[in-house]
């Protein structure tokens, strides 16, 4: 007979008890990305027989090439949070400014997020995703500023793959789950609860075509990952896919460590690429959540401040022992 599994709504629920209103708003929202998620993946699976693919023409606020479906991915996440009467404000990949949601700033969250990462996947039939952190708003408007400040500010976060199956992993703070959608019912299962990521792995993620702007500790760790020592199990195999949830998702279930590290040209001023608010601060306390770490390199990334909605920081994440050799090849 076939196991009943807890769909996201009775997780949820399970975790609402007698806890405060914003405990119950965090189940709201979480549910309403659950919602839009089911969503975003029909219309992955149907893009390229309605026209969907490919450009609308113009860049993003980050200088990225805007697809059909980053601005479609926008405006179904909006409506969904919208809907869940949770959300003050929105800071999304695809909006220079927040979108503010109440007039009188009443609802207790603020919701970060990337509708569709890792989009230049897209039009080759490749994984891509949803990430998303939820904050304390402050009850002032406009609210979209209490998304700057600390990662460890944020109350919840998650991702949702689209991939062979469509997956959402999150945390309210309370470990790391993981659900998979059933395509018949669109409920999310729960398959993967209490996440705990290996303590190393045998894979590193990172695009090597960058090598010439890195850090010489960043050059120096990779050079150490490929080179063969059975003690230590080295060389790590290398996984490379575009997208970060994907990169993010295989390290978190099967270990090792992802990187983006910072471009290093003029080491004055050093280039992260990621963005810290929608991908880098709830990738990070995703897999904290699970027992690993994430770091830039040099601090950890939910120590760092965000002081504009689209600042980059570098990451590295994943397995605790193989982030932590990262960041001591980093300090020698
Ligand atoms: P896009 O959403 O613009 O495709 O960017 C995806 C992403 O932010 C992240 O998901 C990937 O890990 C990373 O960029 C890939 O960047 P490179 O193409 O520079 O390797």
């Amino acid at each position: 007979m076939a196991e009943t599994r807890s769909t996201l709504h009775e997780h949820l629920a399970g975790r609402q008890g007698s806890l405060p209103e914003r405990a119950r708003a965090v189940s709201t929202v979480v549910e309403g990305i659950g919602r839009v998620a089911a969503v975003i993946a029909k219309e992955l699976a149907h893009a390229a027989l309605r026209d969907r693919l490919g450009y609308v023409g113009g860049t993003n606020v980050s200088g990225d090439q805007v697809k059909k479906l980053d601005v479609w991915g926008h405006e179904a996440v909006e409506a969904s949070l919208r809907a869940t009467r949770a959300c003050a404000a929105f800071i999304s990949e695809e909006a220079k400014e927040p979108v503010e949601m109440t007039p009188e700033g009443a609802h207790p969250l603020v919701v970060c997020c990337d509708p569709v990462d890792g989009s230049s996947n897209l039009d080759v039939n490749g994984t891509v995703g949803t990430i998303f952190a939820l904050r304390p708003a402050s009850g002032k408007t406009p609210a979209g500023q209490a998304a700057l400040g600390l990662g460890t500010d944020q109350v919840a976060a998650g991702y949702v793959m689209y991939g062979p199956a469509t997956t959402l992993v999150y945390t309210a703070g309370d470990g790391t789950h993981g659900f998979t959608l059933d395509p018949d019912t669109d409920e999310f299962l729960l398959t993967h609860p209490n996440i705990k990521i290996p303590a190393r792995g045998k894979v590193y993620g990172i695009n090597e075509g960058n090598v010439h702007s890195w850090h010489a500790g960043q050059r120096a760790y990779v050079e150490y990952l490929r080179t063969p020592d059975k003690a230590s199990g080295r060389p790590y195999s290398l996984r490379y896919s575009g997208a970060m949830v994907a990169d993010v998702h295989r390290t978190l279930l099967d270990g090792g460590v992802f990187m983006y590290p910072a471009d290093f040209s003029d080491p004055a001023k050093p280039k992260p690429k990621l963005r810290l608010l929608y991908e880098v601060a709830p990738m990070a306390m995703v897999v904290e959540q699970a027992g690993g770490r994430a770091s830039t390199g040099t601090e950890r990334v939910l120590d760092l401040r965000a002081t504009e909605y689209h600042q980059r920081a570098a990451i590295i994440i994943g397995s605790p022992d193989d982030v932590a050799m990262a960041e001591d090849f980093y300090r020698r």
